[in-house]
């Protein structure tokens, strides 16, 4: 009897897991067959991709259990792939779906987007007769995640379009953004990790009086042709810079372009409470479960935790870091990005554990996508060298191909490289020429993007845009996009290198390092079109908050989650 989870084995289900907990709901996870004849309740949180989820569930049994299932009439809520798997099948893989929605799932055009559609968007109900939303509201945002989509056809396909109960617009494509009939509800945004808009409608499914089940029939739906704009939102993210500090501690640190270590005469310009110990030591900034708490209850869309020392050992014995992770993934229910380390290991009896086991920790940990840094350069250059294709052995791919691309994002450090000109350099078609109106330093100076590895230590011969490129092509779902110069300077991010980016690839870019103020958000939004904009210092010493960055978007014209 009661509530089940159904988790195919490769899913990071622990955000939902976590929400469960923090709506005070008990559930079991489906171990077997016989668990879905006790189910009384049953949410599949299909984190992932398509194929993996498929062959996961066919692997286990429990295809044929599912179906019986949601046939017998008892309540079941798809997130994500949980909801496509009802539908025919997916361009995703050659698997089939339940086939109970008669629709194919295609991906995106990215033509006029980037894609992965990631982030934060609203929905359009189109049931015209039903009382309630399921806790749902058109003035909310939802997060979404995902490459693959169904479009809401009602012309080509009426049967299907019986099922949606609301859609969502991204660029000029219409899709399927919740479906309802009877017993069965599905969602392609996760609620899990979409704020307090999320948890009200899990709330609602699972307190069944205030929940719809009683739609056997077809409803009346209003067709729902494309709007001029659509209304997702650009995401603000709070990052911070894990590492233990002299005493052992774990604590969020904050470096001036990567140097951790507080100067000889640094003052501490807002918080006593935060003492310079000395000169040289690793500067303290808090603890990081408690920022990340601050942040989400603040309003960042997004949060990210970076183990920058990683590169020192593995994270799979890094108990502390993976305690934090675990703490915060309690406390957050906004997507949480893990990075550090994400790299093939050896533990210290020589076993060797694949970047895909460290991803595995995390994820179970509770973290929604792991950021790649130092393994994704060695990657392109290993696929360079072997001609300019993956070999499938990669973090990259391995991460990607088990967890879907969504759930892989590349750290990106790059840092100038300035040359004398005039330059005939193999780089000469990624060189930037520093403005007379811009920073001192940069006037009538020139320069490239080089890669670097380990935390900046060490340059490879790489550009950025061969890395970016080569990541995409690789599998990587999103680039974060630092700058080691900008970093904790303050002087805005630089919008020469996210132009650069941005127009290289296809997957959001994150933009990164040199918030100093709340209208440098704008501007990159502006001027380089980025999906996502990150800051660290100034959230951490509180100069600039996250609702003065969201007021100050909204105030230019930028379409921003509330609260
Ligand atoms: O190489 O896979 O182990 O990953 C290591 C990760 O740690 C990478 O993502 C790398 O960027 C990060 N990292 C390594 N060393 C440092 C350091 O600071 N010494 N931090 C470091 C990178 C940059 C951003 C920072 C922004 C915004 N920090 O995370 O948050 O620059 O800062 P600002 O708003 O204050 O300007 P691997």
């Amino acid at each position: 009897m009661g509530l089940f989870l159904l988790d195919y084995g490769a899913g990071n289900v622990q955000s939902l897991a976590n929400t469960l907990a923090r709506l005070g709901h008990d559930f079991r996870w489906i171990s077997s067959a016989q668990d879905f004849d006790t189910a009384t309740s049953l949410i599949f949180p299909g984190v992932g991709a398509f194929q993996t989820a498929v062959d996961g569930l066919a692997s286990r049994g429990f295809i044929e259990p599912l179906r019986a299932y949601i046939a017998s009439g008892r309540p079941y809520f798809g997130i994500c792939i949980g909801m496509q798997i009802l539908f025919q099948s997916s361009a995703e893989g050659e698997a089939a779906g339940l086939g109970l929605i008669p629709s194919p799932i295609d991906r995106f055009s990215d033509v006029d987007k980037s894609v992965p559609h990631m982030g934060w968007n609203s929905v359009d109900f189109l049931d015209t007769d039903h009382k309630s939303n399921e806790g749902m509201d058109e003035a909310s945002h939802y997060y979404f995640v995902h490459s693959y989509r169904a479009a809401y056809d009602p012309d080509g396909r009426p049967e299907a379009a019986q099922w949606v109960h609301s859609v969502t617009q991204y660029g000029q494509e219409v899709f399927v953004a919740t479906v309802r009939k009877g017993n069965v509800f599905g969602s392609q945004f996760h609620p899990e990790k979409s704020g307090a808009a999320g948890l009200k409608l899990l709330d609602a499914w699972l307190h069944e009086s205030e929940f719809e089940r009683t739609h056997a029939a077809p409803t009346p739906r209003i067709s729902r042709p494309p709007k001029p704009k659509d209304t997702f939102t650009k995401r603000i993210v709070a990052c911070m810079d894990v590492r233990a500090n002299d005493q052992g501690d774990l604590v969020v640190t904050k470096g001036d372009q990567y140097d951790v270590r507080e100067k000889p005469s640094t003052p501490n310009p807002t918080d006593p409470s935060l003492a310079i110990s000395a000169a040289g030591a690793v500067r303290n900034l808090g603890k990081p479960v408690a920022l990340a708490e601050r942040y989400f209850a603040e309003g960042a869309d997004e949060i990210a935790l970076l183990n920058i020392t990683s590169f020192r050992h593995s994270p799979l014995h890094d108990q502390p870091m993976l305690a934090v992770v675990r703490a915060a993934a309690q406390k957050i229910f906004v997507p949480l990005t893990i990075g550090g380390g994400i790299r093939d290991t050896y533990d210290p009896d020589g076993t060797r554990r694949s970047a895909l086991e460290v991803a595995g920790a995390y994820f179970r940990a509770g973290a929604d996508k792991v950021s790649i840094g130092s393994e994704a350069v060695h990657a392109v250059e290993r696929m360079r060298a072997a001609g300019g294709r993956g070999d499938g052995t990669s973090a990259i791919e391995t991460i990607a191909h088990a967890y879907g691309r969504q759930a892989v994002v590349v750290s990106i450090d790059p840092k100038r490289t300035y040359v004398d000109l005039p330059y005939d350099g193999p780089h000469r078609g990624e060189v930037v020429f520093g403005l007379e109106d811009g920073p001192e330093q940069e006037r009538g100076r020139a320069w490239w993007y080089q890669c670097t590895v380990s935390g900046g230590r060490e340059l490879r011969d790489l550009s950025v845009v061969e890395l970016a490129q080569g990541v995409e092509a690789l599998g990587a779902g999103e680039i974060l996009l630092n700058s080691i110069d900008r970093d904790g300077t303050g002087l805005g991010f630089d919008l020469d290198l996210v132009r650069l980016v941005r127009r290289s690839v296809k997957v959001p870019v994150v933009a990164s390092s040199g918030a100093g103020r709340a209208e440098h958000f704008a501007e990159v939004f502006e001027e380089a079109e980025v999906e996502a904009a990150l800051a660290a210092g100034i959230f951490h010493r509180k100069e600039v908050g996250i609702a003065e960055v969201k007021k100050t978007l909204l105030e230019a014209g930028i379409n921003v989650r509330g609260l």
